[in-house]
């Protein structure tokens, strides 16, 4: 087979997958030997503007601009030593203070300057590998920061998609299960259907040196990780992130766009909303979404959205459907819906 011939088989098979399509731009360019390369060109970038950072479960606004920008993103690491559970403190090392770290959202198309900094009080350095960068690492080779010291890297967002990002200094895997990891939306070009309300639910899982309860500090257990043995396997960060007054909320009538992520670092979510029926799952965007699902996998180190329309009051409880990490662990929240009831849809018989 000819260099060309191979080239356009290539170019064939990417434009099968959607590869090509995606990207929109997509040109042929000369290579060394003569034959044809699809590259991928960048859009022009006009102006620039910082990210809007909030805390979980909120994420920031849609974006509304019709054209690609220059995001800056300034993210900072903090370790501290909070509450995981009643009763329970434990070292988390986060990005940006809390466990998953804020919620990023940029454009396809965009132009990022990522700022990564690692607080003073810090006492190892950290990096970030963000998923949704196409480049070595992901970003982490790049960022490597000393305690008190910044990193800059740039890349442009190629890929629409929610992607996760975690820490990736060896140990690695300590880094991500002592909370590490959070999630970055890349919008496509014409940004996401409207939804009433837009919460950021991440799972991952903990492992002390005490077990399930057992008060005070609790340091991360070496020997557990290794064994997949979890002593929490929480939402958010901690037993409870999700439940009483930090319940989610909607009323009936009303869509939700959950975005769920997985930080792992070990074990794979049967996310699963209970006394709901998802109406879209989307494992990538742009990708045709699944319709009437009850439990969707979110793999460690990914991510899936899913929408439904919350049709009569009471709570949903979030679990993962994995059933004892949510009753005995912890992978439990709940959304609190109000409304009238609609005993056409769900009654009890009272009598
Ligand atoms: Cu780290």
């Amino acid at each position: 087979m000819s260099t060309t011939r191979h080239n356009g088989h290539i170019q064939k098979t990417l434009a099968s997958i959607g590869l090509i399509a995606v990207t929109a731009g997509a040109i042929l360019v000369p290579s060394t030997d003569d034959a044809t390369i699809p590259v991928r060109t960048t859009p022009e970038i006009r102006g620039e503007e910082a990210a809007v950072l909030v805390v979980p479960p909120n994420v920031p606004p849609p974006i509304t601009r019709d054209h690609a920008t220059k995001v800056i993103i300034n993210l900072e690491v903090v370790e501290t030593t909070k509450r995981i559970a009643d009763g329970v403190e434990y070292p988390f090392w986060t990005f940006g203070g809390d466990v998953p770290g804020n919620f990023l959202r940029v454009r396809e198309g965009d132009l990022v300057e990522f700022h990564l900094r690692n607080h003073e009080t810090s006492v190892v350095p950290h990096n970030i590998d963000l998923h949704a960068v196409t480049g070595p690492g992901g970003g982490a080779k790049a960022t490597f920061t000393l305690p008190g010291n910044e990193s800059v890297f740039s890349f442009t967002a190629l890929n629409p998609g929610l992607y996760v990002y975690h820490c990736a200094m060896a140990p690695v895997g300590m880094h991500i299960a002592n909370g590490m990891y959070g999630l970055i939306l890349v919008e496509p070009e014409g940004g996401l259907e409207p939804v009433d309300h837009e919460y950021y639910v991440m799972q991952g899982e903990f492992y002390l040196q005490g077990g399930v309860g057992e008060q005070g500090y609790q340091s991360f257990s070496y020997e557990k990780a290794l064994a997949e043995n979890p002593t929490y396997v929480v939402f958010n960060g901690e037993v409870g992130s999700l439940t009483g007054d930090r319940a989610l909320t909607a009323r009936t009538g009303e869509t939700i766009r959950l975005f769920v992520g997985n930080g792992g670092p070990n074990l794979v979510s049967s996310f699963h909303v209970i006394g709901e029926i998802f109406d879209n799952v989307y494992t990538g965007i742009g990708s045709t979404p699944t319709h009437n699902v009850q439990t969707t996998l979110v793999p460690a180190g990914g991510a899936t959205i899913v929408e439904f329309r919350v049709e009569v009051p009471g709570n949903l409880i979030m679990v993962d459907h994995s059933i004892f990490r949510a009753f005995d662990k912890g992978a439990l929240g709940m959304i609190n819906v109000t409304g009238d009831d609609r005993p056409l849809i769900f009654d009890v018989d009272r009598d």
